[in-house]
C-alpha cells in the first residue's frame, strides 16, 4: 500500500463529473480512499478545504489539493501506477485538449448553479436547452478530434486522462440532459466501453440511478426538488 494512501479523503457528490473523474483515476491506480459525500452548498468543512465551495477536494495526510485537474496532476505525479497520460507526445496533447474543451467549454455551462441561474434570470424553459447547446457543441468538437486517435479508448488501447473526463460528461450528456446522441457514434461506442470497464462500472452505475433521484438537486437548490 502506498504511504499516505489510508489518509486519503475525497470530499465529493454522487453527481459531479468533476467528482467522478477524481474517483475513476483513484479506482485506476488502486487507490483506497474514503468518499465525503457533500450534501449542500457551502458546506463549512468544504469551504474551508476549497475557499471555491466546489466538489472534489482531496485530503492526502497534511495536504490539500481542490479543483479535479490539479487532484488528477498530483495523484499522477504521487502515485505512478497506471499512468494518466501516454508517452507519445501527439496522444498526449490530445488527451490535454479533451480535458480542457471538458473543464473548460462543457462542464462549467452545464453545472448546475449555472442551469438554475439561467432559470431564474431567462426561463425556467431554457434551462435544458441551453445545457444541451453548450454540450452538443463540446462533443461535436470531440467527436471530430478523436476520429484518428481513438481506439478501444479515446486516445488508444489504454484508459488515459481523456477517458476520465469523458466517461462522466458523456454520462451527463445522456442521462441527466437527454441529449440526443445519434451525431456522436464515436463517442456513444466509447460510452458503452466504459459502461462495461470494470474500474469504471460501479462509479458510473452508481449516478445512472442517481439521476432519477431528485433528492440529489438538494445539492444544488433545497426549494427546487
Ligand atoms: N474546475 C473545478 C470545477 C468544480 C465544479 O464545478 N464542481 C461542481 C460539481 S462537478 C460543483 O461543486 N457544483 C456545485 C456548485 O455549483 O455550487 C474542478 O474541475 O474541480
Amino acid at each position: 500500500m502506498e504511504e499516505g494512501n489510508q489518509a486519503m479523503k475525497l470530499y465529493s457528490h454522487p453527481m459531479s463529473s468533476c467528482s467522478r473523474r477524481v474517483r475513476l483515476a483513484l479506482s485506476l491506480k488502486g487507490l483506497k480512499y474514503e468518499c465525503i459525500n457533500i450534501t449542500s452548498i457551502g458546506d463549512p468543512e468544504l469551504l474551508k478545504l476549497n475557499p471555491m465551495g466546489y466538489v472534489p477536494a482531496l485530503v492526502d495526510g497534511t495536504t490539500v489539493v481542490s479543483d479535479s485537474y490539479a487532484i488528477l496532476l498530483y495523484l499522477e505525479e504521487k502515485y505512478p501506477q497506471h499512468a494518466l497520460l501516454p508517452q507519445n507526445i501527439i496522444k498526449k496533447s490530445i488527451n490535454y485538449q479533451v480535458a480542457s474543451i471538458v473543464s473548460s467549454s462543457i462542464q462549467p455551462l452545464q453545472n448546475t448553479t449555472l442551469v438554475h441561474y439561467i432559470g431564474e434570470i431567462v426561463s425556467p424553459d431554457e434551462k435544458l436547452p441551453w445545457a444541451q447547446y453548450h454540450i452538443r457543441k463540446g462533443l461535436v468538437a470531440l467527436e471530430k478530434l478523436l476520429v484518428n486517435h481513438a481506439g478501444k479508448y479515446a486516445t488508444g488501447d489504454e484508459i488515459y486522462l481523456a477517458d476520465l473526463y469523458l466517461a462522466p460528461q458523456l454520462d451527463n450528456a445522456i442521462n441527466r440532459f437527454n441529449l440526443d446522441m445519434t451525431e456522436f457514434p464515436l463517442l456513444l461506442n466509447l460510452n458503452k466501453i466504459y459502461s462495461q470497464t470494470p474500474s469504471f462500472q460501479q462509479i458510473l452505475t452508481e449516478t445512472l440511478q442517481l439521476h432519477k433521484d431528485k433528492a440529489f438537486f438538494n445539492f444544488i437548490k433545497p426549494q427546487e426538488t
